[in-house]
C-alpha cells in the first residue's frame, strides 16, 4: 500500500504541464501584482481544501470555493475532511497571523504544481482571493495529462489588495420593483468582480419598496405601483434580511437609500400630512423629477423619519445610510439644508453615517457624511473642502441607465450615451480637479429604473459596463488599460453565459 501511495506520488510529479502565463490571464479586475512561473496546477477529483481550523469565516469561504468549482467543473472537492486519505493535491485557504495588517481585503495567492496557498488576514480578504481563483479555472479540462480530467490553473503568484476601500453598484427598486431574486442574482454577478457594495434605492415618487411596520400604509399604499403603472411591489422586513444575510455572506454590504425630502410622492400618497408642495397628492407613474417634497418645519415629519431609520437601521449592519437629497426642486433652500441637517442627526442617533447625493454639502452637517457626486463638480469640491469623503458616481462616465448609444434598446441619455469604453476610459483619481485619491471613498454605478423593469433589461444595461467599474475602483491607475481590458472583457463569456446574463453585445469587444 504504502508502494502504491508513493508511484502516485510519483505520477502526479511527473505530469508534464503545458507552459502557462498566470500575468496573461482573464482575471477582472486587474490584481495588484502578478508573478508567472510558467507551469499549472492541476484542479482534479482527488483535490481537497483545507482552511485554517479555527479562524472566523474561513471555513465558510472554503465550502464556498467547493460549490463554485461544483458548479463550474461538477467536481465534488472535500473541504476540511480529516478521514480523506486520498493523495491528491490541495488548495489551502490560510489565515495570515497578521494583526497590522489593516488590509482587510488583501490577499496573496501562490499557485505551484503541488498546491494552491491563498493567504490573506481575514475571511473577506480570503473571499475576495476566491474570486480571483474562480477566474483561473478554465472552462474545459485537459483530458490528456492523466487518467483524471484536470483543468490546469497557471502558476505563479499574485499579490493584491483593492485601490478604493467602497466599491458599490445601485439598484433603483423604487421607479420598477426587482424581486429578492432577482437582487441576489445580480448580487452573485458583482461578488465575482469584487464589488462589495449595493447600495439600494428603495423608495422614490412612484413607489416606497420598503416594510415599514409603525407607519404600514408606507407599503400598502406606496408601494402599490411603479412607473407606467405596474403592480409595483415591496421587500417585507423579513425579506430585506434574507437580502442583507445573502449579500453578508459574499462580502457586500447593503446601503439602504430612503430618498428625501424630494423624490416623496409615494410616501406622502400614503400619509398625505408629510407633503410639502401645498398640492393634492395624487399616485404618480411617470418619469419626471423634482415635483415633490416633504414639509420640512413639521415635527411630525421628523417623527415620522426618525420611525424609518430607526428599523431600517436595525435591520443594517453596514456603517451607511443613504438619505438621498437629490433633485428637491420644489423644496426652498433654507428649508432643504435646515431638512438634511435635522436627519443627519436622526441617522448619527441611529448609529449610522448618512450618505447623501451631492446637493447635501449646503447643510450643516458632520464631516464624517459621505457626498456621492453625480452632477455637480462644485458640489463635490464643497464636500472636499468640508473634509467630507466622496464617492464618485459621475453621470456622463458611471451611470448605467444612460443608453450606450441611439440604438440601444433601454435607458436615458440625459447625461451622455455611454458606450463600454467611455464607461471605463477615465480616471477616478483625476476626474474631478483637487479632488485627489485620499478625498474618494470609491466609485459607484447607479441603474436608475425608469427604463427597464425585468431582469433580462438589468442584465442589458448592467454587463458589460459593471464589469469595467469594478476594474476601475478595485485596480491601480498603472494597471487599467483599455486595449488589454477590453480582450479580458472578452473572454469573460463562458462566465456570464454560464450565469445566464443577458449582456449587450457590444461591436467594441471581440467576444468570444
Ligand atoms: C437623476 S441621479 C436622478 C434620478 C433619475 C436619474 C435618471 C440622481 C441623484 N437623481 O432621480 O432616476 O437621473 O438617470
Amino acid at each position: 500500500l504504502a508502494i502504491t501511495a508513493c508511484e502516485e506520488q510519483e505520477k502526479k510529479k511527473l505530469i508534464n504541464f503545458p507552459e502557462t502565463n498566470l500575468a496573461m490571464e482573464n482575471m477582472i479586475p486587474k490584481p495588484l501584482k502578478i508573478m508567472a512561473s510558467n507551469s499549472a496546477f492541476g484542479l482534479d477529483q482527488n483535490t481537497v481544501i483545507h482552511t485554517s481550523s479555527n479562524a472566523t469565516g474561513f471555513n465558510e469561504v472554503g465550502q464556498y470555493l467547493s460549490e463554485k468549482i461544483k458548479w463550474q467543473t461538477q467536481l465534488d472537492i472535500a473541504v476540511n475532511n480529516t478521514t480523506n486519505t486520498s493523495s491528491g493535491r490541495v488548495i489551502f485557504i490560510h489565515q495570515l497571523n497578521d494583526s497590522t495588517n489593516s488590509k482587510k481585503e488583501a490577499y496573496e495567492l501562490t499557485i505551484t504544481q503541488d498546491s494552491v496557498i491563498l493567504s490573506a488576514a481575514t475571511a473577506e480578504g480570503a473571499f475576495r482571493g476566491v474570486q480571483t481563483l474562480r477566474q483561473l479555472i478554465p472552462e474545459s479540462s485537459n483530458d490528456t495529462l492523466s487518467e483524471t480530467k484536470m483543468w490546469l490553473i497557471s502558476s505563479g503568484k499574485i499579490t493584491d489588495n483593492p485601490n478604493f476601500e467602497y466599491r458599490g453598484a445601485m439598484l433603483d427598486v423604487a421607479r420598477h420593483f426587482f424581486s429578492v431574486e432577482d437582487v441576489k442574482k445580480y448580487i452573485d454577478l458583482l461578488a465575482y468582480y469584487k464589488i462589495n457594495a449595493l447600495h439600494l434605492h428603495l423608495t422614490d415618487d412612484q413607489g416606497w419598496r420598503i416594510e415599514i411596520k409603525s407607519w404600514p400604509k408606507l407599503t400598502e399604499i406606496g408601494g402599490s405601483s411603479e412607473v407606467g403603472g405596474g403592480p409595483g411591489g415591496f421587500y417585507t422586513q423579513e425579506d430585506y434580511k434574507d437580502l442583507v444575510a445573502y449579500a453578508a455572506k459574499q462580502y457586500i454590504t447593503i446601503i439602504p437609500e430612503v430618498d428625501m425630502p424630494g423624490h416623496t410622492n409615494a410616501a406622502s400618497l400614503a400619509y398625505p400630512f408629510l407633503n410639502g408642495n401645498g398640492k393634492k397628492v395624487e399616485p404618480y407613474t411617470g418619469i419626471d423629477v423634482g415635483f415633490s417634497t416633504f414639509d420640512t418645519r413639521k415635527d411630525t415629519v421628523y417623527a415620522f423619519i426618525d420611525d424609518v431609520v430607526r428599523e431600517i437601521s436595525e435591520m443594517t449592519p453596514g456603517p451607511y445610510f443613504h438619505a438621498g437629497g437629490d433633485e428637491s426642486h420644489v423644496t426652498k433652500k433654507k428649508d432643504f439644508n435646515y431638512f438634511i441637517s435635522r436627519v443627519d442627526k436622526i441617522v448619527k442617533k441611529y448609529g449610522k453615517r448618512m450618505i447623501g447625493w451631492d446637493e447635501i454639502v449646503h447643510a450643516d452637517i458632520d464631516t464624517t457624511a459621505i457626498a456621492q457626486f453625480w452632477s455637480n463638480e462644485e458640489n463635490a469640491k464643497i464636500a472636499v473642502e468640508k473634509g467630507m469623503k466622496v464617492i464618485l458616481s459621475p453621470g456622463k462616465k458611471a451611470y448605467l441607465d444612460m443608453q450606450y448609444d441611439t440604438l440601444s434598446k433601454y435607458g436615458l441619455h440625459w447625461a451622455a450615451y455611454i458606450p463600454v469604453d467611455t464607461a471605463y476610459v477615465w480616471t477616478p483619481e483625476r476626474y474631478i480637479n483637487g479632488i485627489n485619491k485620499e478625498h474618494i471613498l470609491g466609485v459607484e454605478a447607479p441603474l436608475w429604473s425608469e427604463t427597464i423593469s425585468t431582469m433580462e433589461e438589468l442584465e442589458y444595461l448592467a454587463f458589460p459596463r459593471m464589469i469595467g467599474y469594478s476594474e476601475l475602483s478595485w485596480s491601480t491607475e498603472e494597471n487599467r488599460n483599455w486595449e488589454d481590458y477590453k480582450i479580458r472583457l472578452g473572454n469573460q463569456t463562458p462566465f456570464l453565459d454560464r450565469m445566464n446574463v443577458k449582456y449587450y453585445p457590444s461591436k467594441l469587444i471581440d467576444w468570444k
